[in-house]
This record gives C-alpha cells, structure tokens and sequence, in this order.
C-alpha cells in the first residue's frame, strides 16, 4: 500500500513539475484523474458549442442576399463542423467515446455555449454573429493554443486561425449593412442590440462565482480568466462600433482613461442562468434539431462501418 502511494505521489510530482515547466501533456501521460475529467468537460462542451452552433448560421444559407455571401457562408458553418470534429477527436484521446459525448449532449447532461440559444432574425444576425460571437470565440481561444493538453492546444490553433476570417467575415457583413440605407443601418444595429450581452455572456460567470476557473489556470488549462477575456473582449470591440457608427446597447459603457479600460455595465445574470439550464429561447429547438440530424445520419454510419469491416477483412485474408 505504501509503495502504491509513493508511486502516485512520484507521479503527481512529476505532472506538476512538467506544468510548472509549461511543457505539453500527452494522452498516454500518467495524469490526475480531476484534470482528465475537467478537460473532457470543456473540450466535450466545447466541440458540442461548435456542432450546435451550426444552426443558426444554417438557417440563413438558403436566404443568403448573394451567391457569394452564399458560398462564403456556406465555408464557414463547415468550418465549425470541422472544429466539432477535431476537439470530439482531442476528447476522445482521454478515453471518452463519441457516442458517450453526443448522448450526454442530447440528454442534456452535457452543456454548449449558451450564445446559440438565441435565433437568427434578420441577415444582419450573420454578420454579428461573425463579429461577435466568432470575436469572443477567438478572444477565448487564442488562450487555448498555449493549453497543457497537447491535443486541445494543437487543435486549437487550426481553429483558431478559421476562426480568425469568420469574424472579419461577420465584421464586412455590419461594414456593408452600416454604410447602406437607413434599413439596412437600422438592421445592423437591432442585430448588435439582441447579440451584445449575450456575447458577453459567452466568457461564463464572473470569477466569483466561476467553479472551474481557478484549478483550470492551475493546471494551465485556462490562462485568463472568465473576467479578464470579457474586459480585453469590451476593450477591442467597442472602437469597432464606433467605426462602424453602431452604438453598443450598455448605457454604462465608458472610457476610462486611468485604468486604460472601458468601464461597462452589469450582465444580467439570471438571463444566463437560465439559458444554462436549459430555459432559453431556441434550446428546445437546437436539441430536437441534433436529435433528427443524427438518426437521419444513421445509414450513414452503419454504411461507413460495414464498408470499414470489409475492407478490414479482406486486408486480413489477402
Ligand atoms: N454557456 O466554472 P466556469 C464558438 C458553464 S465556440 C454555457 O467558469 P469553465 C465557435 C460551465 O461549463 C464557443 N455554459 O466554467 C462558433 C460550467 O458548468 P459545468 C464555445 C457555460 O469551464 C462561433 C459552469 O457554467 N467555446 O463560439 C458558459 O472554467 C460561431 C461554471 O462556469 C468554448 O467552449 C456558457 N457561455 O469556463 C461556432 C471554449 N460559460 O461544465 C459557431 C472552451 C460557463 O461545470 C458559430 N471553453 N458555462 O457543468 C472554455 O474556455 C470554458 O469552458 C468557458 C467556461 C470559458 C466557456
């Protein structure tokens, strides 16, 4: 027994050494249980926000106002179908199968960003959500390159790079609609209104009430924290808006020069909640529409398995 506990005691030292190192951690290192299932948590909810996140954007491909708003558009959502993928792939080299993930998600057990319970109203809804959400996204993300888990952290800086042309995307979507007629004016600024707190919301509750947040940043799975992204987040789109002639929706909001920040109002909290738990206004909606698209996709599986035995076979009897 106790040269069990020595043994784990040598190991734990050793991952804390390589963290304090800042040096990569692989799937088949020796790691604490806890920091496994944090990061299944995470990358899970994660590649599920990306998947789920799908949605919205989808509803406006068949209405886009041009073929190349259309073909672009269409790039982007596969991008994010593409980065579900590759962090299902990251969560699954810690011994968690897909099939575990997607029925956690659609059981509810599991969550995903709450920015995607919101409907898309009007194609200005595109290009805010380019703006902002994908602007979030990155701001969250760019931390996520420099991870202790090697496969998130090389995953993430793929995505990361995508995820930089979807904002610039959605930034020319509210530039175009900013400098049209009063309509589309009008447009982008009822876009930034119903998307701003809500992609506040996105860097999850205030440090004081964050469970993860400081064992994350121990582990150096986190290196910011939920409040510092949202500041650095106001600080670099506010001027954004101001280029574009929109005005933020925060009465609240203003520059303060000695603390080189923008001073910005409360996040109504209870809204968030509530979206978490399942109470939003599309969270229905997007499950029922996971649910559908996965049994549809259920020949698609059985064929690609069966295809998979073949081939397997016939490698093992040539
Ligand atoms: N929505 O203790 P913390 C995208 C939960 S990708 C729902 O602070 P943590 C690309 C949290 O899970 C967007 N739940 O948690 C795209 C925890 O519950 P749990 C997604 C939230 O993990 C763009 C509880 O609250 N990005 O947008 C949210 O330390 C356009 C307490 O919170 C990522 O997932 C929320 N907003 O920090 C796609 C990035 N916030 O799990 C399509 C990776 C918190 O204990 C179109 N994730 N919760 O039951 C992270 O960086 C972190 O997980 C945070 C939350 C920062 C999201």
């Amino acid at each position: 027994m106790k040269t069990h506990n020595s043994s784990i005691e040598h190991l734990q030292a050793e991952f804390d050494a390589r963290i304090a190192e800042d040096a990569k951690i692989e799937p088949k290192d020796w790691m604490p249980a806890a920091y496994r299932k944090t990061l299944i948590r995470q990358i899970s909810q994660h590649a599920h926000s990306e998947v789920i996140g799908m949605q919205p954007e989808g509803n406006w491909i068949t209405r886009a106002p041009s073929l190349r708003r259309k073909a672009v558009l269409m790039a982007k959502v596969q991008d994010e179908a593409g980065h579900g993928l590759y962090l299902y792939s990251a969560a699954e080299t810690l011994g968690m199968s897909r099939d575990q993930m997607i029925a956690d998600l659609q059981s509810g057990k599991a969550k995903y960003s709450s920015i995607f319970n919101y409907p898309t109203l009007s194609w200005a809804d595109i290009g805010a959500i380019g703006w902002l959400v994908d602007g979030a996204a990155i701001m969250n993300q760019v931390m996520l390159c420099r991870c202790s888990y090697g496969p998130y952290s090389r995953g993430m800086v793929r995505i990361c790079k995508e995820e930089s042309f979807h904002q610039r995307q959605g930034f020319e979507i509210m530039l175009t609609l900013a400098q049209g007629s009063e309509e589309q004016k009008a447009m982008a600024q009822d876009a930034l209104n119903r998307w701003w707190w809500p992609s506040l919301m996105m860097f999850g509750p205030p440090d004081s009430e964050s469970a993860n947040t400081e064992q994350s940043m121990a582990w150096r799975i986190k290196r910011q924290t939920n409040d510092e992204l949202r500041q650095r987040f106001v600080d670099q789109t506010t001027p954004q808006a101001d280029y574009l002639g929109l005005t933020i929706p925060d009465p609240d909001l203003k520059w303060d020069a000695e603390a080189g920040h923008y001073q910005f109002g409360e996040v109504d909290w209870d809204e968030f909640w509530q979206v978490v738990k399942g109470n939003g206004i599309c969270n229905r909606d997007r499950i029922r529409q996971h649910v559908k698209a996965h049994e549809d996709g259920t020949w698609v599986r059985e064929a690609a398995q069966a295809h998979a035995e073949r081939k397997a076979a016939a490698a093992e009897a040539a």
